[in-house]
């Protein structure tokens, strides 16, 4: 089946964090696509992508990017689907080149944002869940019994000295 989600980066060595929105993906069992497109280095594979998306039966995009990461910006301007960006952390400025990169889109095209690094491709992927989960029950009760499990783990053994 084709999957919804699509989780794209600008470069292999994002993969040791975009990773962990597949880790969440995997858990709620929901199918993706995975790719490295860079904005830079493979631009005209980014506008075809990009333009291609909606016929291609994804729903949502995971895009993650460092430095001047332009990647979730530019696929935003060639689709509507929604694009959750992904800030990944850089070796000069500790990823605020890419988060304010990411973040600061000018009003018209709209980029969702998420925090620097494994927290956010984490969420970033718990929340294209979500939005699947609008249309499929089944998911939906999957990411209840996430949410419960989480809740539970804390309020089972709330002594911070324990394990
Ligand atoms: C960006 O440049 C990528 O998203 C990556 O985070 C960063 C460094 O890429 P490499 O030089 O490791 O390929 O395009």
């Amino acid at each position: 089946m084709q999957p919804k989600v699509a989780i794209i980066m600008g470069s292999k060595s994002d993969w040791e964090t975009m990773k962990f929105a597949t880790e969440i993906l995997d858990q709620l069992q929901v199918s993706y696509h995975v790719e490295v497109i860079s904005a830079h280095r493979t631009p005209d594979k980014l506008f075809s992508f990009s333009s291609q998306a909606v016929d291609a039966g994804y729903q949502v995009i995971v895009a993650g990017a460092g430095g001047a990461a332009h990647l979730p910006g530019m696929v935003a301007s060639k689709t509507r689907l929604p694009v959750l960006g992904v800030p990944v952390q850089s070796k000069a400025l500790n990823g605020m080149d890419s988060l304010l990169s990411i973040v600061q889109m000018p009003k018209g095209i709209a980029v969702g944002t998420f925090a620097i690094g494994t927290a956010g491709a984490f969420n970033a992927g718990l929340l294209a869940a979500q939005i699947l989960a609008n249309n499929d029950a089944a998911l939906a009760q999957r990411l209840d019994a996430f949410r419960q499990a989480q809740t539970d783990t804390i309020l089972e053994n709330p002594d911070p000295r324990e394990d």
